[in-house]
Parts: C-alpha cells; sequence; structure tokens
C-alpha cells in the first residue's frame, strides 16, 4: 500500500485541486490528512466517496506522514515544513519560502527531474521539494523544450495572470465585481483595492527597488535555477486579468543556435504536457478557457520573431491553468517521482 499523505492547506483552492488530481490519477494513498487553519477545522470534506474531517495543523499533526503537499502561503511553509522534514515526511512546498535555496529542489517533472533524483520515498529520509511559481511552471513548459535545442539567450515575458493566483476569494471577488457594475452597483474591491471586472492592472505582488515586482522577480530567478544558467537574460512583466483559474503569457526567446519556426512546432507537438494550439487560417490559438481544468500547456502563435537576422528569435503564446498545472498537479507529478 502505498504513502501517507497530509494537505497543509486542504480548504484553499489549490488544496481542494490536490484532491482533485489525486483522485483523477488514481495516487496510490494509504491514508490522507487534511489540516488547515483554525478557521477551517471541523470543516468536512467528503474525498473518494470517505468523509474526512480539517484537523488544525499543529506540529503534532505532520508525524507518520510520508509526503506533505503544503499550499497554505509563505509562513506556514516555513514554519512547519521543516518540523514535517524533521519527522520524516518529504515535503512538496507550493509557496515560494524555499525556492531559492540552494539545498532545494526547484522542480518542473518534464524540465529538469534530474534536480530531485537524489530524493526517493525509500530512503525513507525527510527531505523538501519546491514547487515553482505557477507563471514560472506554464512559461517553461512550453519554453524549456526550445531551450533544450537551441540555447536561449534572452527570454521576455508578459504575462496576464488569472484571479486564481490571488486565491478562491479574488476568484469570488471578480464574480462579485462583474456582476455589481453590470448591475449599475459600486464594485466590492476588498482583495485587490481597485476594480478587477472590465479592468486590468500590473499584478499586485510588492514593487521592489529595482522596479520589479515580485512576482516578475521570481519568473527571472526561477528560470535561472530550473534551467541552471545563471547567464540566462530574463525579463518579465505581470498583469492580473479578469479571467478565473488560467494564465496567459507572451514570450519572445532569443536564441544562440537557429531555431525556425517549423521545426520549434514539431518539437512543442512532441513535448510532453503540451499542446499546440496554432491555426492562423481560422485565427484559433490557446485562451485561458480552453486550458481551464485541462493539465496540459497550450501553446500558439509560434512565429519567427520578425525583429531578429535569421531564426534567431521565436515569439509564442502560452496558456494554462494556473491552479492545476500551475500548482497542484505539478506538485503531485512531484510526488508520483518519489515512489
Ligand atoms: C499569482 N503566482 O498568480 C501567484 C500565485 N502563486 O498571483
Amino acid at each position: 500500500d502505498g504513502p501517507s499523505i497530509a494537505i497543509v492547506g486542504a480548504s484553499g483552492a489549490v488544496g481542494q485541486e490536490f484532491l482533485s488530481v489525486l483522485s483523477d490519477r488514481s495516487f496510490p494513498y494509504r491514508s490522507i490528512r487534511m489540516l488547515a487553519s483554525e478557521r477551517s477545522a471541523g470543516k468536512h470534506i467528503t474525498f473518494e466517496d470517505k468523509d474526512y474531517v480539517i484537523e488544525k495543523l499543529s506540529e503534532d499533526s505532520l508525524k507518520d506522514i510520508d509526503i506533505a503537499l503544503f499550499s497554505a502561503g509563505g509562513s506556514i511553509s516555513k514554519k512547519f515544513g521543516p518540523i514535517a522534514v524533521e519527522n520524516g515526511a518529504i515535503v512538496v512546498d507550493n509557496s515560494s519560502a524555499f525556492r531559492m535555496d540552494d539545498e532545494i529542489p526547484l522542480v518542473i517533472p518534464e524540465v529538469n527531474p534530474e534536480a530531485m533524483k537524489h530524493i526517493k520515498l525509500k530512503f525513507g529520509k525527510g527531505a523538501l521539494i519546491a514547487n515553482p511559481n505557477c507563471s514560472t511552471i506554464i512559461c517553461l513548459m512550453a519554453a524549456t523544450p526550445l531551450h533544450r535545442l537551441a540555447k536561449v539567450l534572452r527570454m521576455v515575458v508578459s504575462t496576464y495572470q488569472a484571479a486564481s493566483g490571488a486565491g478562491a476569494a479574488a476568484m469570488e471577488e471578480l464574480e462579485q465585481q462583474t456582476r455589481e457594475v453590470l448591475e449599475g452597483k459600486q464594485p466590492t474591491c476588498k482583495i485587490f483595492k481597485q476594480q478587477y471586472a472590465f479592468n486590468l492592472f500590473s499584478h499586485n505582488a510588492p514593487v521592489l527597488s529595482n522596479g520589479y515586482n515580485e512576482e516578475e522577480m521570481k519568473l527571472v530567478k526561477e528560470t535561472r535555477k530550473i534551467w541552471n544558467d545563471m547567464n540566462v537574460k530574463v525579463t518579465a512583466t505581470c498583469i492580473r486579468v479578469p479571467v478565473m483559474r488560467a494564465h496567459a503569457e507572451s514570450v519572445n526567446l532569443q536564441f544562440e543556435k537557429p531555431l525556425d519556426e517549423d521545426t520549434a512546432r514539431d518539437i512543442l507537438k512532441n513535448a510532453p504536457g503540451v499542446v499546440v494550439v496554432d491555426d492562423r487560417t481560422s485565427n484559433h490559438f490557446p485562451t485561458p478557457l480552453d486550458v481551464s481544468n485541462k493539465d496540459d500547456v497550450a501553446v500558439g502563435r509560434i512565429r519567427r520573431d520578425a525583429s531578429q537576422d535569421g531564426n534567431y528569435g521565436l515569439d509564442i503564446f502560452v496558456c494554462g491553468d494556473q491552479i492545476r498545472k500551475g500548482a497542484a498537479l505539478n506538485a503531485i507529478q512531484i510526488a508520483e517521482m518519489l515512489l
């Protein structure tokens, strides 16, 4: 029989998606412990025809756990991740708490599985593996197969990020605001402090002294770590858009070696976890709605960067479900690699 699982943040959008993915992929768990803050403790969750009661997360609730899936924010991961590891669990952490720690692997299974090859359940030792940020995962699922062939020298990313990235409450507020605006009422602005419906704005993450926000710097730093290439030039502009649960990203790539668009399209058609949607005749390309609740990242608008000489540049457009491949699915694919 399989590992004992703990879900830390069981009541959140990603916590709920962990359950969907575990079930969809028939993950061979022996037992599941649902953990969350005091506010959610006591709530019931029915999963695979079994009733679970959410327990309040405490130091004791992380004993006798083989794999702990964390998605409850950075402070919870910082406090309880090491305790779970001390107790022998392998933690897959969806927060940003440990992503840039040199000792911690930052893993997209289709991209850099080798980064976690030294960690296996059977070794019986605790460890922590970091799940990359959703916009990083979605971007690199498409950019990496091309990078592996032609070596990306520079990547410019513009993201169009869904409400789900800010949690279930942001999704609810987007819906509420949309209704209010259509009814001519003043929109409720509690989560983002500004109107979100029929609007878009620079990502709500704090802005740093260099003028980039934290979301943009995650893309820059995580790409370099995952590609193990401290020289690749990355710049990003992250925007929050009124879309429910899938991110879209425009990506410009400059290569060391030439890569023509037909070759790029073929590479992406064969890339794991990627589907090409690139129909110029009918102007049919990836959309957030088309990828919502799906595992694969969709890529289209594959074209030679006409501002570059030869075939040293490509523009692509990528969409991926932020809660699924951007968080829960990626984490559970990591867990599957531990078995
Ligand atoms: C966002 N990437 O979309 C963040 C959530 N992890 O806001």
